[in-house]
Protein backbone atom coordinates (compact mmCIF):
# COMPACT_ATOMS: atom_id res chain seq x y z
CA UNK A 1 0.00 0.00 0.00
CA UNK A 2 1.29 3.42 -0.94
CA UNK A 3 1.33 6.58 2.02
CA UNK A 4 -1.66 8.35 2.18
CA UNK A 5 -0.69 12.27 2.18
CA UNK A 6 -0.96 13.46 5.62
CA UNK A 7 -3.24 16.47 6.03
CA UNK A 8 -3.57 19.39 8.37
CA UNK A 9 -7.41 20.41 7.92
CA UNK A 10 -8.93 23.64 9.12
CA UNK A 11 -12.68 25.15 9.26
CA UNK A 12 -15.46 23.01 7.90
CA UNK A 13 -16.66 24.92 4.57
CA UNK A 14 -19.90 24.96 2.90
CA UNK A 15 -20.93 26.22 -0.24
CA UNK A 16 -24.99 26.80 -0.41
CA UNK A 17 -26.10 27.13 -4.21
CA UNK A 18 -29.71 29.29 -4.58
CA UNK A 19 -31.78 30.22 -7.46
CA UNK A 20 -34.01 32.73 -7.03
CA UNK A 21 -37.67 31.68 -7.71
CA UNK A 22 -38.23 35.28 -9.73
CA UNK A 23 -41.73 34.89 -10.70
CA UNK A 24 -42.75 34.73 -6.74
CA UNK A 25 -40.57 37.27 -5.76
CA UNK A 26 -42.24 40.05 -8.34
CA UNK A 27 -45.89 38.90 -7.29
CA UNK A 28 -44.58 39.11 -3.60
CA UNK A 29 -45.89 42.37 -2.36
CA UNK A 30 -43.09 45.30 -1.41
CA UNK A 31 -43.85 45.16 2.08
CA UNK A 32 -42.41 41.47 2.00
CA UNK A 33 -39.91 41.99 -0.17
CA UNK A 34 -38.61 44.71 1.84
CA UNK A 35 -38.69 42.41 5.12
CA UNK A 36 -36.89 39.62 3.21
CA UNK A 37 -34.61 41.85 2.11
CA UNK A 38 -33.84 43.50 5.58
CA UNK A 39 -33.43 39.70 6.86
CA UNK A 40 -31.23 38.62 4.64
CA UNK A 41 -28.97 41.69 5.03
CA UNK A 42 -28.85 41.71 8.82
CA UNK A 43 -28.03 38.14 8.08
CA UNK A 44 -24.83 39.46 6.32
CA UNK A 45 -24.12 41.61 8.56
CA UNK A 46 -23.84 39.07 11.92
CA UNK A 47 -21.45 36.84 9.75
CA UNK A 48 -19.00 39.79 8.88
CA UNK A 49 -19.51 40.70 12.30
CA UNK A 50 -18.25 37.00 13.26
CA UNK A 51 -15.40 36.80 10.49
CA UNK A 52 -14.21 40.03 12.38
CA UNK A 53 -13.99 38.26 15.45
CA UNK A 54 -11.90 35.23 13.61
CA UNK A 55 -15.17 32.62 14.06
CA UNK A 56 -15.00 32.12 10.31
CA UNK A 57 -15.50 33.72 7.21
CA UNK A 58 -18.47 33.76 4.91
CA UNK A 59 -18.53 34.92 0.77
CA UNK A 60 -21.35 35.95 -1.16
CA UNK A 61 -21.40 35.72 -4.80
CA UNK A 62 -24.01 36.26 -7.44
CA UNK A 63 -23.68 33.28 -10.30
CA UNK A 64 -23.84 33.74 -14.08
CA UNK A 65 -25.58 31.52 -15.80
CA UNK A 66 -28.53 28.85 -14.93
CA UNK A 67 -26.96 26.67 -12.42
CA UNK A 68 -27.73 29.40 -9.91
CA UNK A 69 -27.77 32.06 -8.74
CA UNK A 70 -25.75 33.18 -6.02
CA UNK A 71 -23.30 30.67 -3.22
CA UNK A 72 -22.87 31.51 -0.02
CA UNK A 73 -19.87 29.77 0.96
CA UNK A 74 -19.43 29.66 5.22
CA UNK A 75 -16.37 28.88 6.74
CA UNK A 76 -16.68 27.86 10.08
CA UNK A 77 -14.96 25.39 13.15
CA UNK A 78 -18.24 22.75 13.18
CA UNK A 79 -20.06 21.22 11.31
CA UNK A 80 -22.60 22.60 13.65
CA UNK A 81 -22.46 25.51 13.22
CA UNK A 82 -22.24 24.94 9.03
CA UNK A 83 -25.73 23.47 9.97
CA UNK A 84 -27.26 26.22 11.83
CA UNK A 85 -26.24 28.85 9.28
CA UNK A 86 -28.08 27.44 6.50
CA UNK A 87 -30.87 26.49 9.18
CA UNK A 88 -31.45 30.35 9.70
CA UNK A 89 -31.02 31.43 5.77
CA UNK A 90 -33.89 27.93 5.42
CA UNK A 91 -36.09 29.98 7.74
CA UNK A 92 -35.72 33.15 6.68
CA UNK A 93 -37.96 34.99 4.50
CA UNK A 94 -35.90 35.05 1.39
CA UNK A 95 -35.75 31.42 1.65
CA UNK A 96 -39.33 31.29 0.07
CA UNK A 97 -38.48 32.45 -2.90
CA UNK A 98 -35.26 30.31 -3.34
CA UNK A 99 -35.06 27.12 -4.22
CA UNK A 100 -31.88 24.88 -3.34
CA UNK A 101 -29.71 24.43 -6.50
CA UNK A 102 -26.75 22.57 -5.24
CA UNK A 103 -24.34 22.47 -1.80
CA UNK A 104 -20.62 21.13 -0.97
CA UNK A 105 -19.64 20.04 2.19
CA UNK A 106 -15.85 19.55 2.57
CA UNK A 107 -12.84 20.94 5.06
CA UNK A 108 -10.11 23.60 4.27
CA UNK A 109 -7.31 21.07 3.73
CA UNK A 110 -3.52 21.18 3.28
CA UNK A 111 -1.16 18.53 2.26
CA UNK A 112 2.28 17.69 2.87
CA UNK A 113 3.51 17.27 -0.38
CA UNK A 114 5.32 20.39 -0.25
CA UNK A 115 6.39 20.31 3.67
CA UNK A 116 9.62 20.74 4.88
CA UNK A 117 11.06 17.86 6.85
CA UNK A 118 11.35 18.31 10.27
CA UNK A 119 9.29 21.42 10.74
CA UNK A 120 5.88 21.48 12.49
CA UNK A 121 3.77 23.03 10.09
CA UNK A 122 1.07 24.32 13.01
CA UNK A 123 3.87 26.30 14.61
CA UNK A 124 4.19 28.45 10.86
CA UNK A 125 1.61 31.13 11.30
CA UNK A 126 1.02 31.05 7.83
CA UNK A 127 0.19 27.48 7.40
CA UNK A 128 -2.20 28.31 10.62
CA UNK A 129 -3.66 31.33 8.71
CA UNK A 130 -4.42 29.45 5.52
CA UNK A 131 -5.98 26.29 7.24
CA UNK A 132 -8.69 29.42 9.00
CA UNK A 133 -8.50 32.06 6.41
CA UNK A 134 -10.33 34.86 5.94
CA UNK A 135 -12.23 34.70 2.05
CA UNK A 136 -10.66 37.21 -0.13
CA UNK A 137 -13.03 39.98 -0.88
CA UNK A 138 -12.36 39.47 -4.56
CA UNK A 139 -14.67 40.58 -7.35
CA UNK A 140 -15.33 37.18 -9.16
CA UNK A 141 -15.29 33.76 -7.79
CA UNK A 142 -15.23 30.00 -9.01
CA UNK A 143 -15.74 27.00 -7.65
CA UNK A 144 -16.08 23.16 -8.90
CA UNK A 145 -15.36 19.70 -7.09
CA UNK A 146 -12.68 16.97 -8.30
CA UNK A 147 -11.56 13.73 -8.15
CA UNK A 148 -8.02 12.07 -8.59
CA UNK A 149 -8.77 9.18 -10.84
CA UNK A 150 -9.01 5.79 -10.02
CA UNK A 151 -8.75 4.26 -13.32
CA UNK A 152 -6.90 1.24 -14.18
CA UNK A 153 -3.23 2.26 -15.00
CA UNK A 154 -4.17 5.88 -13.81
CA UNK A 155 -4.19 5.09 -10.68
CA UNK A 156 -3.42 8.56 -8.48
CA UNK A 157 -3.84 6.27 -5.19
CA UNK A 158 -1.35 3.01 -6.14
CA UNK A 159 1.26 5.84 -7.11
CA UNK A 160 4.27 5.71 -4.59
CA UNK A 161 4.53 9.43 -2.31
CA UNK A 162 7.40 10.56 -4.60
CA UNK A 163 6.09 9.89 -7.75
CA UNK A 164 2.98 12.04 -6.33
CA UNK A 165 5.15 14.24 -4.24
CA UNK A 166 7.24 15.26 -7.45
CA UNK A 167 3.45 15.85 -9.78
CA UNK A 168 2.50 18.26 -7.18
CA UNK A 169 5.61 19.78 -6.98
CA UNK A 170 5.23 20.81 -10.59
CA UNK A 171 1.01 21.49 -10.00
CA UNK A 172 2.18 24.02 -7.03
CA UNK A 173 4.84 25.69 -9.22
CA UNK A 174 2.03 26.54 -11.92
CA UNK A 175 0.32 27.72 -8.84
CA UNK A 176 2.77 29.74 -7.82
CA UNK A 177 3.02 32.01 -11.45
CA UNK A 178 -0.38 32.93 -10.61
CA UNK A 179 0.19 34.62 -6.89
CA UNK A 180 -1.49 37.96 -6.71
CA UNK A 181 -4.00 37.10 -9.33
CA UNK A 182 -5.53 33.96 -7.86
CA UNK A 183 -6.33 32.78 -4.77
CA UNK A 184 -6.69 29.26 -4.42
CA UNK A 185 -8.91 27.45 -1.22
CA UNK A 186 -8.61 23.94 -1.31
CA UNK A 187 -10.82 21.74 0.66
CA UNK A 188 -11.33 18.34 1.07
CA UNK A 189 -14.75 16.19 1.11
CA UNK A 190 -13.89 12.56 1.20
CA UNK A 191 -16.27 11.64 3.67
CA UNK A 192 -18.37 14.52 3.54
CA UNK A 193 -19.58 14.50 -0.34
CA UNK A 194 -19.46 13.50 -3.94
CA UNK A 195 -16.17 14.46 -4.55
CA UNK A 196 -12.61 14.24 -3.27
CA UNK A 197 -11.79 17.99 -3.27
CA UNK A 198 -13.62 21.31 -3.55
CA UNK A 199 -11.57 24.34 -5.74
CA UNK A 200 -12.56 27.24 -4.65
CA UNK A 201 -10.65 30.45 -6.94
CA UNK A 202 -10.63 33.95 -6.19
CA UNK A 203 -9.66 36.89 -8.46
CA UNK A 204 -10.24 40.56 -9.62
CA UNK A 205 -9.71 39.06 -13.17
CA UNK A 206 -12.23 36.51 -14.32
CA UNK A 207 -10.25 35.39 -16.91
CA UNK A 208 -7.44 34.62 -14.54
CA UNK A 209 -9.45 31.17 -13.89
CA UNK A 210 -9.18 30.40 -17.43
CA UNK A 211 -6.06 30.88 -17.74
CA UNK A 212 -4.75 28.95 -14.69
CA UNK A 213 -7.30 26.31 -15.37
CA UNK A 214 -6.08 25.81 -18.63
CA UNK A 215 -2.67 25.35 -17.95
CA UNK A 216 -2.83 22.89 -15.41
CA UNK A 217 -4.91 20.93 -17.72
CA UNK A 218 -1.67 20.32 -19.52
CA UNK A 219 0.12 19.43 -16.23
CA UNK A 220 0.12 15.65 -15.24
CA UNK A 221 -1.49 15.69 -12.38
CA UNK A 222 -4.19 17.45 -13.83
CA UNK A 223 -4.12 16.06 -17.15
CA UNK A 224 -3.85 12.87 -16.35
CA UNK A 225 -5.28 11.75 -13.24
CA UNK A 226 -7.89 14.77 -12.87
CA UNK A 227 -11.52 14.50 -12.97
CA UNK A 228 -13.98 17.58 -12.68
CA UNK A 229 -17.43 18.29 -12.08
CA UNK A 230 -19.31 21.62 -12.92
CA UNK A 231 -17.53 24.24 -12.90
CA UNK A 232 -19.73 27.76 -11.43
CA UNK A 233 -18.82 31.51 -11.75
CA UNK A 234 -19.66 34.36 -10.55
CA UNK A 235 -19.29 38.37 -9.10
CA UNK A 236 -19.23 39.32 -5.77
CA UNK A 237 -22.24 40.33 -4.07
CA UNK A 238 -22.29 43.24 -1.22
CA UNK A 239 -25.36 44.85 0.70
CA UNK A 240 -25.68 47.28 -2.62
CA UNK A 241 -25.15 44.97 -4.74
CA UNK A 242 -28.03 42.83 -3.11
CA UNK A 243 -30.59 45.52 -3.66
CA UNK A 244 -29.92 46.12 -7.00
CA UNK A 245 -29.99 42.19 -7.82
CA UNK A 246 -33.03 41.99 -6.01
CA UNK A 247 -34.94 45.28 -7.34
CA UNK A 248 -37.98 44.47 -9.56
O1 LIG B 1 -0.27 24.18 -0.50
C1 LIG B 1 0.51 24.70 -1.34
O2 LIG B 1 0.42 25.85 -1.79
C2 LIG B 1 1.59 23.82 -1.82
C3 LIG B 1 1.41 23.40 -3.20
C4 LIG B 1 0.03 22.90 -3.54
C5 LIG B 1 -0.62 21.73 -3.09
C6 LIG B 1 -0.11 20.67 -2.13
C7 LIG B 1 -0.88 23.58 -4.43
C8 LIG B 1 -0.63 24.80 -5.03
N1 LIG B 1 -2.01 22.82 -4.57
C9 LIG B 1 -1.90 21.69 -3.76
C10 LIG B 1 -2.83 20.68 -3.60
MN1 LIG B 1 -3.53 23.15 -5.90
N2 LIG B 1 -5.06 23.52 -7.15
C11 LIG B 1 -5.98 22.59 -7.58
C12 LIG B 1 -6.72 23.15 -8.67
O3 LIG B 1 -8.12 22.63 -12.23
C13 LIG B 1 -7.21 21.83 -11.90
O4 LIG B 1 -6.49 21.26 -12.77
C14 LIG B 1 -6.97 21.50 -10.47
C15 LIG B 1 -7.74 22.39 -9.47
C16 LIG B 1 -6.25 24.44 -8.86
C17 LIG B 1 -6.73 25.44 -9.89
C18 LIG B 1 -5.20 24.66 -7.90
C19 LIG B 1 -4.48 25.85 -7.77
N3 LIG B 1 -4.36 21.36 -5.39
C20 LIG B 1 -3.97 20.54 -4.38
C21 LIG B 1 -4.90 19.44 -4.27
C22 LIG B 1 -4.84 18.30 -3.25
C23 LIG B 1 -4.09 17.18 -3.91
C24 LIG B 1 -3.84 15.96 -3.05
O5 LIG B 1 -3.74 16.09 -1.82
O6 LIG B 1 -3.71 14.87 -3.67
C25 LIG B 1 -5.85 19.63 -5.26
C26 LIG B 1 -7.05 18.76 -5.55
C27 LIG B 1 -5.49 20.81 -5.96
C28 LIG B 1 -6.18 21.32 -7.05
N4 LIG B 1 -2.67 24.96 -6.32
C29 LIG B 1 -1.51 25.50 -5.81
C30 LIG B 1 -3.30 25.96 -7.06
C31 LIG B 1 -2.50 27.18 -6.97
C32 LIG B 1 -2.89 28.51 -7.61
C33 LIG B 1 -1.39 26.87 -6.21
C34 LIG B 1 -0.23 27.79 -5.84
C35 LIG B 1 -0.48 28.34 -4.48
C36 LIG B 1 0.60 29.24 -3.99
O7 LIG B 1 1.78 28.85 -4.07
O8 LIG B 1 0.24 30.33 -3.52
Amino acid sequence: MSDAAQTLEGWYVLHDFRTIDWQAWKQAGAGERAAALDAIQSMLADWNAQEEQREGSTAFYAIVGQKADFVLMHLRETLEELNELENRFNKSPLAAFTKPAYSYVSIVELSNYMSKPGEDPLQNPDIVARLKPALPKARHICFYPMNKRRDGGDNWYMLGMDERRAMMRSHGMIGRQYAGKVKQIISGSVGFDNWEWGVTLFAEDALQFKKLVYEMRFDEVSARYGDFGDFYVGNRLDADKLVQLLQV
